[in-house]
């Protein structure tokens, strides 16, 4: 038996450190490493027992060509070279009829290393195929934050150690910062405050001294009067606003309008609690909103944010250590130049773009544009995470598009897939990894082989860019090369390593990188942006999301304009599509649910457990009904990713979500639908 350090590959802020044990040929056991700077020998239920999900029997070992129809789940093994050159004649074809805008990659964030998650775009930037808008996740949080604090690091969660009282706002953080959280429950034992702001507190409140509900989609009204009533009993830190940012003064003009009562009406949350919410925040030395991204998946996420950024420093707390925002970006690096990578010089001309989130919409065919012939699936499962699941089964199952999914497992997209290739786990291929919630940056290895016929995404891109003759020598070197040639050209972030750190990336292992300056401001003027001239909404105003609003014509009333606002939130059991293969997992996360508050579940005369229908323009979805006062009035919560075999008719929760986007970043609204709910 030998011990590895590895890194955690998903989609999750801390990447934590591993260490695997093998015999050479197997995993068979990984813990948390204690030596890691990080993660400190702490990991989360899932992947302590990483093994099972390396060595499942459900794992898919060889290529397969399907026999059945579309969607139907019958598949044949075939070799490599069969599989290969299958794929690239019909690329080839395709490129002759339609050209390269008719092939479509997609892929977002089932592997999180850099070079295994965007290799892929090495070859389709050579071949000059579509281009992705990669905005699944937070980039309206990460545009909100941006328009006022431009690059300017938040706070690494590290650094919540200083805090004297946590804002949580629409943060799972027991399901999504195990790290955190640990941090959290250590402060509020010593006697300071936890806060929650949440649409959904199911997880959380039991770890708050106090559980603010607020009705999806409206915290911008909650950060405006939260704001109006620092304003107006000179709790803002005007000195600190009027010298270090731009606006503050017409901002406040503005926030009159703003009072308690009328964000009463527009969040549900009563005026008295939004008064006593910001003198407790004002009473704070070192105040820390530790903010998720489920209220930026929104119409008005971008704008949210933006409030929720602003009232971060509204009393000066940036100046002071542990005080200000966690949770967009801590900034550090860029590590490594990931253009060694993907290599966009490979590019002839600009690509057709395709929003990740408008999948059917694309697959349905764009007027003026070429038919979407080719789909290339890695690293993710559109079926389960991306909007209008009824309008991608259909893009699916027509007989002219030809879909690889290249997989792991048998998920509910690959069952659609014209040929499936295996995929391999992190601890089978070498890579670097940036973890996105800490500044932190490191290296693993290959620790087993990949088994029967699994390649890694690296190897794969490799094959194909082959057998379609481009004669680039980019794929002539392993993973392994590719890594070590990304350390011999280190950016910004590595550059001032010790030997000893070069040492421990040479061999597996991940450096914790110092604190950011948080008020050296990182915008062009130099100072934060209340109001920023760049954007189309120069002002920050209070504005409603989609569901917030009475009418939506035509098409835009898609999803739109029912009584109940459907969230999707996390489930801390799985983490999206990833671990549905476990059993154990799947089992204590128990059936679909759906939470409901007791008033809106009386109202329909649904009870705890009753089979129940959510449904809108889009589609209609069973769930099992939960009711609970953790959520807030007139919203509906959905957590966790499913398989469709799980279900009777293979309707998940995204077949309830559009394709709309949010106001800034294109990002998501996942959480921004309305549904109408009643027993089944
Ligand atoms: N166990 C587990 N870990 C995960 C994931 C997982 O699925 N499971 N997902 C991973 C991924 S991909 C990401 S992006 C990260 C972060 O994952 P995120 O999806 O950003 O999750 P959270 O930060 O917890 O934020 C979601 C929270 O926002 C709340 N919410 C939704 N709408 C509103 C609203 O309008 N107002 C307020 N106040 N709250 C609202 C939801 O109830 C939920 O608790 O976590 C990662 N880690
Ligand atoms: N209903 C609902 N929808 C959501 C969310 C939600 O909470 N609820 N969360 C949203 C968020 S925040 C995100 S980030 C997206 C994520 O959405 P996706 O990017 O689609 O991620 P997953 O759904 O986790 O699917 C990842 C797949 O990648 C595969 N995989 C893992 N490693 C590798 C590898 O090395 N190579 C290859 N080829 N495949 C690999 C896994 O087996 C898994 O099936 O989903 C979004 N959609
Ligand atoms: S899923 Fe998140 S908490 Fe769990 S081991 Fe990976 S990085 Fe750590
Ligand atoms: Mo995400």
């Amino acid at each position: 038996m030998t011990i590895h350090k590895s890194i955690c590959p998903y989609d999750c802020p801390t990447s934590c450190g591993l260490l695997v044990e093998s015999d050479g040929e197997r995993v068979v056991r990984v813990k948390g490493d204690p030596d890691d700077p990080i993660s400190k020998g702490l990991i989360c239920r899932k992947m302590q027992r990483y093994d099972q999900s390396i060595n499942a029997p459900q794992r898919i070992l060889t290529p397969l060509r399907r026999i059945g129809d579309k969607g139907e789940g019958r598949f044949a093994p075939i070799s490599w070279d069969e599989a290969v050159d299958a794929v690239a004649r019909r690329w080839t074809t395709a490129l002759e009829a339609h050209g390269p805008d008719s092939i479509l990659p997609f892929y977002y964030s089932g592997v999180m290393s850099l070079i295994h998650r965007n290799c892929g775009d090495a070859l389709f930037n050579r071949m000059g195929a579509c281009g992705l808008v990669k905005t699944l996740c937070a980039s309206a949080k990460h545009a909100g934050y941006v328009a006022v604090m431009g690059e300017t690091p938040c706070l690494d969660p590290r650094e919540l150690a200083r805090s004297d009282f946590f804002l949580v706002w629409g943060c799972n953080m027991k399901a999504t910062r195990l790290h955190s959280m640990a941090d959290v429950v250590r402060a509020r034992r010593s006697g300071k405050r936890v806060v929650l702001v949440e649409s959904c507190a199911l997880d959380m409140a039991s770890y708050c001294d106090r559980v603010v509900l607020v009705r999806p989609g409206t915290d911008g009204a909650l950060a405006l009067a939260m704001m109006h009533v620092l304003a107006e009993e000179g709790l803002a830190d005007a000195e600190f606003l009027r010298r270090e940012a731009e606006g503050f003064e017409a901002f406040r003009q503005t926030l009159g309008a703003y009072t308690p009562a009328w964000a009463e009406g527009v969040t549900g949350v009563e005026a008295g609690v939004i008064e006593e919410l910001a003198r407790e925040f004002a009473a704070a030395s070192a105040p820390a909103i530790v903010l998720g991204s489920g209220n930026s998946r929104y119409g008005n996420g971008g704008m949210t944010v933006r409030l929720i950024t602003i009232l971060s420093a509204f009393t000066g707390a940036w100046a002071r250590p542990g005080g200000g925002l966690c949770g967009c970006s801590p900034g550090g690096g860029p590590y490594v130049d990931a253009s060694r990578i993907a290599r966009p010089d490979l590019r002839a001309h600009p690509a057709r773009m395709v929003n990740l989130n408008q999948l059917a919409m694309a697959l349905a065919g764009e007027p003026g544009k070429a038919p979407i012939r080719c789909l290339h699936v890695y690293a993710s499962n559109p079926m389960g995470s991306v909007a209008n699941q009824r309008g991608i089964r259909r893009g699916l199952l027509d007989p002219a598009l030809f879909t690889v999914v290249h997989e792991r497992f048998m998920t509910d997209t690959a069952r659609y897939a014209d040929i499936i290739l295996p995929a391999t786990f992190s601890v089978e291929q070498a890579d670097c990894y940036r973890s996105y919630g800490y500044r932190s940056f490191g290296t693993a290895y290959r620790i087993v082989p990949p088994p029967g016929d699994c390649k890694t995404n690296w190897e794969i891109f490799g094959l194909l860019f082959r057998a379609m003759g481009y004669g680039e020598d980019h794929f002539d070197r392993s993973a392994e090369e590719m890594l070590a040639d990304l350390l011999a050209h280190p950016v910004d972030g590595l550059a001032d390593l010790t030997t000893e750190q070069w040492e421990t990336l040479r061999t597996g292992g991940q450096l914790a990188m110092p604190f950011a300056e948080h008020t050296a401001w990182k915008t062009p003027t130099g100072r934060m942006r209340i109001v920023n001239h760049e954007l189309a909404e120069p002002m920050p105003h209070y504005q409603e999301s989609h569901g917030g609003q009475e009418n939506l014509g035509g098409q835009e009333n898609l999803g739109g304009n029912r009584p109940l606002r459907l969230i999707a939130v996390p489930s801390a059991e799985t983490l999206n599509s990833v671990f549905l293969e476990r059993d154990d997992l799947v089992a204590r996360r128990g059936p679909m649910t759906l939470a409901l508050h007791p008033d809106d579940a009386a109202a329909r005369g649904i009870a705890d457990g009753d089979a129940v229908l959510a449904c809108n323009d889009l589609g209609e979805v069973a769930f099992t009904a939960l009711v609970t006062p953790l959520v807030a009035r007139g919203a509906v919560a959905a957590a966790g990713i499913f398989d469709s075999r799980a279900t009777a008719d293979g309707n998940l929760v995204n077949a309830l979500h559009h394709e709309r986007l949010s106001d800034l970043g294109a990002a998501t609204t996942l959480n921004d639908n309305t549904v109408e709910v009643r027993r089944a």
